[in-house]
């Protein structure tokens, strides 16, 4: 089995004592960082979710093999850093509410991060109003990001995105969206200025929207 294959089914079984030490065994062995991320980890949390839908799996599982991939993804970090630390400017990020989702929005600070933007996390279950609240606060910020993962919260990303456009914050800040149940065509409807599929187009974006 490859090492990328091994830290897969470590994410897919919740073997987090043994994630730290076959990530940094990959890395030595001279695995491509971004590979081990989107095959090894993304991948196996794919399956992961499958095996929930097919009952396969419950909740509790579902829990430790995210707890496993975050372990991993702090190993990995490092070496998926990019540009130095805040010279693009803020970026504002978080999970809407009713969301406790948090892998995909914090692969995508990361992104972010290494893209050169410090990054401002609000974390996960937040209400529009502390959006707000937040590009209010930082007047300096250019791009936020909002992240919703289930369909019955679709409806929270968008009461975000009226919000901050309420708000009277559009003049300042532009508006991004993402997460499995998005797409494009939600993104225009909710009016958000760009939707992207996944971490690494979101940072390419968020680059463009704050140059
Ligand atoms: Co949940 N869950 N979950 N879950 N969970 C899903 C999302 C689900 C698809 C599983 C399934 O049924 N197949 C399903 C949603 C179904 C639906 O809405 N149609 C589901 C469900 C039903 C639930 C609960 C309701 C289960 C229950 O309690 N009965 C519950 C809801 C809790 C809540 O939020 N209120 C729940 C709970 C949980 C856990 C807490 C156990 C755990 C989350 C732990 C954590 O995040 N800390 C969990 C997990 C792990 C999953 C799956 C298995 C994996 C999610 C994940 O991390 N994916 C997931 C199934 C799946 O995704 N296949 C599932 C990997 C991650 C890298 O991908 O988040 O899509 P993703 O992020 C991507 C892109 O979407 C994009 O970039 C990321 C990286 O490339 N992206 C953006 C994300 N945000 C972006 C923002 C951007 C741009 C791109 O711009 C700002």
């Amino acid at each position: 089995m490859s090492k990328i294959q091994e830290i897969a089914t470590a994410i897919e079984s919740g073997k987090v004592k043994l994630i730290e030490g076959l990530v940094k065994e990959a890395l030595e062995a001279g695995e491509d960082p971004n590979e081990i991320l989107n095959t090894g980890m993304i991948g196996a949390m794919g399956n992961v979710g499958a095996k929930f839908q097919a009952n396969e799996i419950f909740v509790p599982e579902m829990l430790v093999a995210a707890k496993t991939m975050k372990k991993g993804v702090e190993i990995l970090k490092p070496h998926l850093a990019g540009d130095s630390v805040g010279a693009k400017g803020k970026y504002i990020i978080g999970t809407v509410q009713g969301d406790l989702h948090d892998i995909g929005k914090n692969l995508v600070a990361l992104m972010i991060e290494s893209a050169g933007f410090e990054v401002i996390d609000l974390g996960v279950d937040v209400p529009a109003e502390k959006f707000v609240e937040s590009i209010k606060a930082n007047p300096d910020c250019k791009v936020v990001g909002a992240s919703a993962l289930l369909t019955t919260t679709m409806d929270s990303l968008k009461n975000t995105v009226k919000a901050i456009i309420d708000a009277g914050c559009k003049s300042q800040v532009k508006i991004m969206v993402g997460g499995a149940p998005i797409t494009q065509a939600f993104a225009d409807e909710v009016g958000a200025d760009a939707y992207t599929p996944d971490a690494g187009a979101a940072a390419v974006k968020a680059v463009e929207l704050a140059s």
